[in-house]
């Protein structure tokens, strides 16, 4: 089967607005013959591959739209592996449009999302998981998730997955060669126990990186807990440092969750604030207590926030309750009253620290708390993350060669039957890297992508 040839795509690939200059960028066959239609060089020799040129862009009557800077990159050698051509012109949207439409005019079409990107991993230029991490890099929130995402796309992870490809087709070519010689003493049978079982880890310290993933792309999801008035819409705006939230003096103000970003030192947390949790509430509030619930669940750490300046109660102590089984920060708000709950109380999963949402006191603290323990989540492991779609094929690769162990563990498992599981395995990597990956894959991941990238 012939690949289609490829046409000609353009987009402007710098957000639409009012800038210095914008890029407009096209790949793919015509690039090159559309350039030359449309844009006369100042200096007489032309485009050459990866020579910057001044020239005029100009209509079909040889009007000047604008000056500006032409590059044309050879195919294979570009970013997406076709011949591509970046003009840079002023930084308006209506020459910026004008020119796209006299690209269009000459027979390109407008690019879909990522779809610089998708022809670059079609034509191998990177692989499904560097893709990822072109996307991820352009939406970056902190320097932290820039920088792991930066290093994903230096391949850390694909050879991590590359690595367990190779133990297992290794594996699979002595079986195989052993199956040929069968009843051949001289040929003794493979035993891949061992490196089967050190896969078995891999796959394990690869799962977790998935959750790292996504609290480096979304932020450490933290939330705010506590029974009714205790401070805890105080504590979320003193740390957003806005007065995103409603504050009264009375019981139950917040009903719904409300979230906000917050950036501490380069690193992210999706702040979350929440309805007070307290017995027997009116209907209303008991809907807003139940989606406080769900937030304690889906959180990756929990700041528990008692009033310092009164006793401990049994609603305090059941919302610790609800936060035991997670990493959580327990604050004595109010401190400027003076604190009757001592910090040390056996009560307290840990030392707790007292603040004053509203001075300011001991928020430093909590701050440096927040990124010790939100350090702490993240794998340490840094360029090395996976997406959340990844789990399901990984999972898959490992239950494959969990079987495989099994089977040899017990003997039980003809030598064709473990080839299979092997090669089984190994399809479900390829999906992870994208040699296989199917084309609703390749969809959701490129309509990640903005035009133009
Ligand atoms: N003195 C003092 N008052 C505070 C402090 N933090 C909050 N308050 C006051 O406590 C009351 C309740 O504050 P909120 O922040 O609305 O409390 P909440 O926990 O969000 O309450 P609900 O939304 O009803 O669950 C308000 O009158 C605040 O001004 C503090 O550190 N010191
Ligand atoms: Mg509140």
């Amino acid at each position: 089967m012939t690949m289609p040839t490829p046409d000609t795509i353009v987009a402007i690939s710098t957000p639409r607005g009012y800038s210095g200059i914008g890029v407009v960028r096209m790949s793919g066959p015509d690039s090159l013959p559309i350039l030359t239609q449309i844009f006369m060089p100042t200096a007489a020799d032309g485009f050459n591959d990866r020579t910057a040129v001044h020239g005029k862009l100009v209509d079909r009557d040889g009007r000047i739209l604008d000056d500006g800077i032409a590059v044309f990159m050879r195919g294979p050698g570009s970013y997406t592996g076709e011949d591509v051509v970046e003009i840079s012109l002023h930084g308006s949207p209506v020459i910026l449009d004008a020119a796209v439409g006299l690209i269009l005019a000459s027979g390109a079409r407008m690019a879909q999302r990522g779809e610089f990107t998708r022809r670059a991993f079609l034509n191998g230029k990177l692989d499904l998981l560097q893709a990822e991490a072109v996307v991820d890099l352009i939406e970056s929130k902190t320097e932290g998730a820039a920088r792991e995402a930066r290093l994903r796309l230096d391949k850390g992870m694909s050879s991590r997955i590359a690595n367990i490809a190779s133990t297992l087709k290794d594996i699979l070519a002595e079986l195989e060669a052993h199956m040929d010689f069968d009843e051949d003493d001289e040929n003794p049978a493979p035993d891949p126990e061992s490196r089967l079982a050190a896969l078995i880890s891999e796959f394990t310290a690869l799962q977790r990186s998935v959750d790292s993933s996504r609290m480096h792309r979304d932020g450490i999801r933290v939330v705010i807990a506590g029974k009714p008035n205790v401070g805890k819409s105080t504590l979320f705006n003193t740390l957003m440092g806005s007065n995103r939230v409603i504050v009264t003096p009375y019981p139950g103000t917040t009903r719904d969750p409300v979230d906000d970003f917050l950036v501490l030192n380069g690193m992210g947390f999706l702040l979350c604030d929440t309805a007070g949790m307290r017995q027997e509430p009116d209907p209303i509030e008991r809907e807003g207590i139940f989606r406080t619930q769900q937030r304690i669940d889906n959180a990756d750490i929990a700041i528990v926030v008692l009033d310092g300046s009164a006793p401990l109660d049994q609603e305090d102590e059941k919302v610790l309750c609800t936060c035991r089984e997670k990493a959580s920060i327990t604050v004595l708000n109010k401190a400027d009253l003076g604190l009757v709950i001592d910090p040390g109380h056996p009560l307290l999963q840990s030392t707790a620290i007292p603040i004053s949402a509203k001075t300011g006191f001991g928020i430093q603290d909590l701050e440096e708390q927040l990124r010790m323990t939100g350090s702490a989540r993240f794998s340490s492991d840094a360029g090395s993350l996976l997406s959340s779609w990844c789990v399901q094929p990984l999972a898959s690769a490992e239950q494959h060669v969990k079987a495989v162990l099994d089977g040899l563990h017990t003997r039980s498992m003809a030598p064709e039957i473990i080839a299979l599981e092997l090669k089984k395995a190994l399809e479900y990597l390829e999906e992870i890297t994208g040699e296989r990956a199917d084309d609703g894959i390749l969809d959701r991941i490129f309509e990640r992508f903005c035009i133009g990238k």
